[in-house]
C-alpha cells in the first residue's frame, strides 16, 4: 500500500522523518562486484541520497564525470521536492522571486520533481511531466490537471498527452508547485522522478484487459515497474532515492500483444509477450537498448533471455539490469550513457550472463531461459481509434483523436464528464497521443458518438486514417530545443491531408522538432523531423534560411518493427506548399 509524501514533505521541514541508511535497503541496493556504497543522509528528508548506493568506483567516476554528474553529487536531485516547498513559502511570503532561485536548481534539480523550466519560452514558469503507468487516468484526475493550469491562461495553461502514453502539466509556478503535488498524491500519482536521469514513464498495452488477442495484461507489470522506481521501499514515499543517480535517461516498455502498442523496440528494456515453447508458460522475451538521440538512434537487440510473465520476474530482471546500469554505466559521455553502449561494451552474451548472476545473487528464486520462438501465425496490427468490442459481452472500447496530443482544461473537463458517463470514469492514453474510453456498454455507444464533445473542432471517435495518426512532439512554442514549430502544423497539415487524399489504411505521420526525436520519427510511415532549409527570396533573388525539415520514411512499428535510420529528404521548407505535394506522392 502507498503512503503518500506529504506526510514526509511537512516532517521534513521540521526534523528528518527518517533516519535509514543505504544500507537499510538491502542487498538490492548494493553492486555485486564493486565496493559497499557511501553512506551520505539527507538532512532535511533522514532518507539516503542517490549518490549514497553509488559504489565508490562509480562515484569516482562521476567526480571527474560530465558537469551534470558533479552536479548530481554536490546536491542531490531526490530531496528536491522539499526545496519546492521551501521556495514556494519564501514566495509567497514575498521574501524571494523565482530570479532569485540557484540557476542549477531552476534549470536541472527540479527536474527530480518532474519540473522542467521552460526559461527560454515561458520564463518561471514549467511544465510538469507526470508518471501515469501504463497511461491509465481517471475523471478525477482529469479534472483535476484542469483546475491546476487553468489558471495560466488557455495559451500557457495547457496539458499534453505525451508519447509515453503520460501527462504534462504547463504554466505551472514554483509557488503553485505543492498544492499540485500534494494533489497529485492524494490521487495516487505523482511527477517524482520523470525527468532528467530517471526511469521515465512505464509504457504498457492501452487494451490492457479489454482486448481479445492480449497475450498479457500490462498493468500489473506497469503498475510494480512504476513502484520499484518511483516508491521508497523503506520509508514507502514518493521517489525511490535508489535510483535517484542514475547515468542517463532510462525507458521500459511492457508489450501484451503482438501489435506492441507500447514499441519495445525503441526501449531500454523492452519485453515481448511470448510463450515458453515447452511449458506453454507465457512470459516475454527480452529485447535492450533501443534509443533515440542526436548522436545516435538504435534498434533494441535480442537479449536471448525469456522470463515467466510473474510480477517477482519482471521487477527482478528490471531491477538487475537497472542496478547494473546506475553502477558500470558513462559517466563522463552523456551522448554514450544510454543502455545500447553499455550491451555493446559487455558484448550481448556476457551482458546476459551478468544479469542472470545478479539475478541469482538476490536468491529470489527467479529464473531465466534463454529467448523463446516467436509466434508465426499471419497477424495484422489493429486500430485503436473508433469503436471495437471487447472480450466481454456487451462491452466495446472507443478510441478518440487528441489533435496532437494537447488538450486545453476545458477539454480535459469534458473528457473526464464523457469518462464518468461511458466508461466508469476510466481513461487509456495512447503513445499516439490519443485517449480510449474503455467498458462502454454497446447500448450507449451511439448516445457517447453523438455527444457534443466528439462532434467539434477537436476530438474525435471517428477521425481518418491520417488525423488519427499523426503523433507530434512539443516543439518550439515550449521545449527550448525545438528547431521548429511542430503541434499546429501537424495538426494543421493533417487536416490539409485529410481533405485532399483518400487512404485505405492508417498513415501515422510523425513530428518532431529536433533530431532528439520524442516525437520518433524513426517509427512513422512519415516522419518530418526539424532541421535547417533554405528559400528563394522572390524580392531579394537570393537564398534564405527558414524553418525547415528532414523527411524520414518507411519506419515500422508493430512484431516487424524497423526504424528508419536515415531521412529521405533533407532541406525541406517548412511550409504547405513544400510538405503537402511531396507527401502526396507516398
Ligand atoms: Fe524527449 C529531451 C519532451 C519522449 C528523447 N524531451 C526532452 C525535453 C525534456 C528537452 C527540454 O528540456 O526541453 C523535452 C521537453 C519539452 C516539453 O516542454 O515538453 C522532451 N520527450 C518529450 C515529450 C513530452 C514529447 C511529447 O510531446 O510527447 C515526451 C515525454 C515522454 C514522457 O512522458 O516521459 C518525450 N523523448 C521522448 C522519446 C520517445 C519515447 O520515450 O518513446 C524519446 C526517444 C526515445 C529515447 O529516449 O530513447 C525522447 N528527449 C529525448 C532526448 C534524447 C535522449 C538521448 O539519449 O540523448 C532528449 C535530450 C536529452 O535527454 O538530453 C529529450
Ligand atoms: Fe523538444 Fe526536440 Fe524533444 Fe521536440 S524532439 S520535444 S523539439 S527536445
Amino acid at each position: 500500500m502507498v503512503k503518500y509524501s506529504r506526510a514526509l514533505i511537512i516532517a521534513a521541514a521540521a526534523v528528518p522523518a527518517y533516519a535509514f541508511t543505504a544500507s537499510s535497503y538491502g542487498r538490492r541496493a548494493t553492486s555485486l562486484s564493486s565496493a559497499p556504497p557511501i553512506e551520505q543522509i539527507d538532512t532535511r528528508t533522514g532518507k539516503p541520497t542517490g549518490s549514497s548506493f553509488l559504489p565508490q568506483d562509480t562515484i569516482d567516476r562521476a567526480a571527474v564525470g560530465s558537469p551534470i554528474e558533479k552536479a548530481k553529487l554536490a546536491k542531490d536531485g531526490t530531496s528536491a521536492f522539499v526545496d519546492v516547498y521551501e521556495y514556494a513559502a519564501k514566495f509567497r511570503a514575498g521574501e524571494m522571486t523565482w530570479e532569485e532561485v540557484e540557476k542549477a536548481d531552476m534549470n536541472t534539480r527540479l527536474k527530480y520533481v518532474g519540473m522542467l523550466h521552460r526559461d527560454k519560452r515561458t520564463p518561471g514558469q514549467f511544465m510538469m511531466r507526470l508518471k501515469v503507468p501504463n497511461g491509465i487516468v481517471n475523471a478525477d484526475q482529469m479534472r483535476f490537471y484542469a483546475d491546476c493550469v487553468e489558471k495560466y491562461g488557455e495559451e500557457k495553461g495547457v496539458i499534453d498527452i505525451t508519447t509515453r502514453q503520460n501527462i504534462q502539466l504547463r504554466g505551472v509556478k514554483i509557488e503553485d508547485a505543492p498544492d499540485i503535488i500534494d494533489g497529485l498524491h492524494a490521487r495516487n500519482q505523482t511527477s517524482f522522478q520523470s525527468a532528467l536521469d530517471s526511469v521515465r514513464n512505464m509504457v504498457g498495452s492501452p487494451l490492457a484487459g479489454i482486448d481479445d488477442q492480449e497475450m498479457v495484461d500490462t498493468r500489473e507489470f506497469c503498475n510494480a515497474l512504476n513502484d520499484l522506481v518511483s516508491l521508497d521501499p523503506v520509508t514507502e514515499t514518493r521517489g525511490n532515492p535508489m535510483w535517484g543517480n542514475l547515468p542517463r535517461k532510462f525507458n521500459i516498455a511492457v508489450s501484451g500483444s503482438r501489435d506492441d502498442y507500447a514499441h519495445t523496440h525503441i526501449n531500454d528494456i523492452g519485453l515481448v509477450p511470448c510463450k515458453h515453447a515447452e511449458t506453454g508458460v507465457m512470459g516475454f522475451n527480452l529485447v535492450l537498448g533501443g534509443y533515440m538521440s542526436i548522436k545516435r538512434v538504435a534498434e533494441s537487440i535480442p537479449a536471448d533471455m525469456w522470463i515467466p510473465a510473474d510480477r517477482e520476474s519482471v521487477v527482478t530482471l528490471s531491477e538487475a539490469i537497472l542496478r547494473i546500469f546506475r553502477d558500470e554505466s558513462e559517466r563522463k559521455d552523456r551522448q554514450k550513457a544510454r543502455l545500447m553502449w553499455l550491451v555493446e561494451k559487455y558484448g550481448v552474451a556476457e551482458f546476459k550472463q551478468a544479469v542472470i548472476n545478479e539475478i541469482n545473487s538476490y536468491d529470489r528464486g527467479v529464473t531465466v531461459s534463454d529467448a523463446q520462438p516467436l509466434p508465426t501465425e499471419p497477424f495484422e496490427r489493429r486500430e485503436l481509434m473508433g469503436v471495437h468490442k471487447q472480450p466481454q459481452e456487451g462491452k466495446s472500447r472507443v478510441g478518440v483523436l487528441i489533435p496532437s496530443g494537447r488538450l486545453s482544461a476545458t477539454e480535459c473537463r469534458e473528457i473526464a464528464d464523457l469518462a464518468d458517463a461511458y466508461s466508469g470514469g476510466e481513461i487509456r492514453l495512447t503513445v499516439e497521443q490519443n485517449f480510449i474510453l474503455p467498458n462502454v456498454d454497446d447500448g450507449k455507444v451511439n448516445a457517447l458518438l453523438k455527444e457534443t464533445a466528439l462532434n467539434g473542432a477537436r476530438l474525435k471517435a471517428n477521425p481518418g486514417f491520417i488525423e488519427g495518426n499523426t503523433v507530434s512532439c512539443t516543439g518550439a512554442q515550449f521545449c527550448g530545443l525545438a528547431l521548429v514549430e511542430t503541434k499546429a502544423n501537424a495538426e494543421l497539415i493533417a487536416k490539409k491531408l485529410e481533405d485532399l487524399v483518400t487512404v485505405d489504411r492508417p498513415i501515422r505521420i510523425h513530428w518532431t522538432g529536433c533530431p532528439n526525436s520524442c516525437g520518433q520519427v524513426q517509427v512513422a510511415d512519415i516522419g518530418i523531423m526539424g532541421g535547417p532549409a533554405r528559400k528563394l527570396n522572390e524580392e531579394t533573388g537570393k537564398m534564405m534560411a527558414v524553418p525547415g525539415c528532414k523527411i524520414f520514411v518507411g519506419g515500422r512499428i508493430g512484431e516487424d518493427a524497423h526504424l528508419a535510420l536515415e531521412p529521405y529528404k533533407e532541406g525541406v521548407p517548412l511550409a504547405e506548399e513544400s510538405l503537402i505535394p511531396s507527401w502526396l506522392r507516398f
